[in-house]
Parts: structure tokens; C-alpha cells; sequence
């Protein structure tokens, strides 16, 4: 079996992150090393190694997922806007094969991203 990433280790509580939100199909927790002073990744329970990876089954789960940025955005006081991005592949800067959007926001984010 293939080695679990260490976002399948923090779904099924083996190692500790810093959870702001979980329910039945998601959780997200703040990037250890963020990029904005919030900097969020929201994953499905789901294992789904990358949009890649997607078939018409996860079509619910992928629109649940920016629900739920919406909420947590909100909860963060994000009133200024906030970036979702998920990277996808090893070229675009995608580093652990766990489906997952980051949700960046509280200061000015330009525009391309790099
Ligand atoms: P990427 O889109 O795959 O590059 O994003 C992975 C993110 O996961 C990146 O921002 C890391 O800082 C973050 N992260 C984390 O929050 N906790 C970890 O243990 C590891 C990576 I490894």
C-alpha cells in the first residue's frame, strides 16, 4: 500500500494541525508555513490526490469545498477579499498529493501569482 501523505495522517488524527473547521467531508487547518497572514488549506476526507484525480463522483464534494471557504472566510473576517487556489502537478508547485484549496487572505494579493 502506498504510503499515507501527511494530510490522510491529520484526517485520521496521527499527527496535530490546527483545525478551524471540520465536517463529514472536509476539514481545514492553517498551512504551517502560510503565505498571508491567514492561510488556510481546506481538504475532502476523501482521498483525492489532485484535480487530476477527479472523476463525477467527487463533482459534489469539489463545490462543498468552496462552501466551505466561503464560511471560513467569513469566520476569519476576510472583508477585504481572499484568494482560493489549488495547485495541480508537481510543475505548478503542487507538493503533498492530497487534493486541497488553499484560502489565503488579510493582505494585498497580486496578481499573477508566481
Ligand atoms: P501545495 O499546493 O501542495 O504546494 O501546498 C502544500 C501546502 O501544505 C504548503 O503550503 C505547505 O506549507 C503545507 N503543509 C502544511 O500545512 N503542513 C505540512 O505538514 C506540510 C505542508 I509537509
Amino acid at each position: 500500500m502506498a504510503e499515507k501523505t501527511i494530510f490522510k495522517k491529520i484526517i485520521d488524527g496521527e499527527i496535530p494541525a490546527d483545525i478551524v473547521y471540520e465536517d463529514d467531508q472536509s476539514l481545514a487547518f492553517r498551512d504551517v508555513n502560510p503565505q498571508a497572514p491567514t492561510h488556510i488549506l481546506i481538504i475532502p476526507r476523501k482521498e483525492i490526490a489532485s484535480i487530476d484525480h477527479l472523476s463525477a463522483e467527487d463533482e459534489q464534494v469539489m463545490g462543498h469545498l468552496f462552501l466551505v471557504a466561503q464560511k471560513i472566510a467569513k469566520q476569519e473576517n476576510l472583508t477585504d477579499g481572499y484568494r482560493t487556489i489549488i495547485n495541480c502537478g508537481e510543475g505548478a508547485g503542487q507538493t503533498v498529493f492530497h487534493l486541497h484549496v488553499h484560502l489565503m487572505g488579510g493582505r494585498n494579493l497580486t496578481w499573477p501569482p508566481g
